[in-house]
């Protein structure tokens, strides 16, 4: 089994994004699967044709993205994705769409084609906090994850996509008023191999 999974550039004022810091720290193979890596800009559109590349060139089975959600304690797995960008703040590119449907020919929204129960259950075993998320935001992550969605719904691929939020993380939380949430490095690390345990449990 192949997994693709990516992470995200700092935005937002950020130094850096938990999301690739964690993914940079995960070995090449979890429970015999191949796990190749992939850095994605924080930049609507580039983000999903980076991501679709490396789907073409990887042939991966299943697709988790991850990202940085500010202000959640735990690990949450994003149960869909919304045919909205709707930014707060303009991407790394300047862009900020507001109130823009992602494709108009697109569906609402899909649903992430990842087991989600089996992973929160993972991640749970493990002590750390998870929980499903029934909103991605309508930012550069959920658009990310509806363009895949849409992508494999295109194109009929079998491939299972899915995204994963994290906290920040104990260093970017520090000194921030009022106080927010965080987990440390290696326990994000520790979920995403869960995820990728339990992903792979279910589908060989
Ligand atoms: N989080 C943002 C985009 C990049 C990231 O790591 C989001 O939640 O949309």
């Amino acid at each position: 089994m192949t997994i693709l999974i990516t992470g995200f550039d700092p935005f937002g004022g950020e130094d850096i994004n938990p999301a690739t810091e964690a993914v940079r720290a995960l070995p090449d193979t979890i429970a015999d699967a191949r796990v190749i890596k992939g850095f994605l800009p924080t930049v609507f559109r580039e983000a999903s044709s980076q991501a679709i590349a490396l789907i073409a060139q990887h042939q991966p089975d299943a697709v988790l993205c991850v990202g940085q959600a500010a202000g959640r304690a735990g690990i949450t797995l994003e149960r869909v994705g919304i045919n909205i960008a709707d930014a707060r703040i303009p991407d790394n590119q300047g862009h900020q769409p507001v109130d823009e449907a992602i494709d108009r020919e697109g569906p609402a929204a899909y649903f992430a084609t990842l087991p989600l129960r089996a992973m929160e259950r993972a991640v749970k075993e493990a002590n750390l906090p998870a929980s499903i998320s029934n909103t991605a935001g309508t930012y550069v992550c959920n658009h990310l994850l509806y363009s895949l969605l849409r992508h494999a719904d295109i194109h009929q691929l079998n491939t299972q996509i899915g995204f994963i939020h994290v906290p920040y993380l104990d260093t970017q939380a520090e000194g921030k008023v009022p106080p927010v949430p965080f987990m440390s490095l290696p326990n994000i690390t520790t979920a995403l191999i869960r995820c990728i345990e339990a992903l792979v449990a279910t589908t060989t």
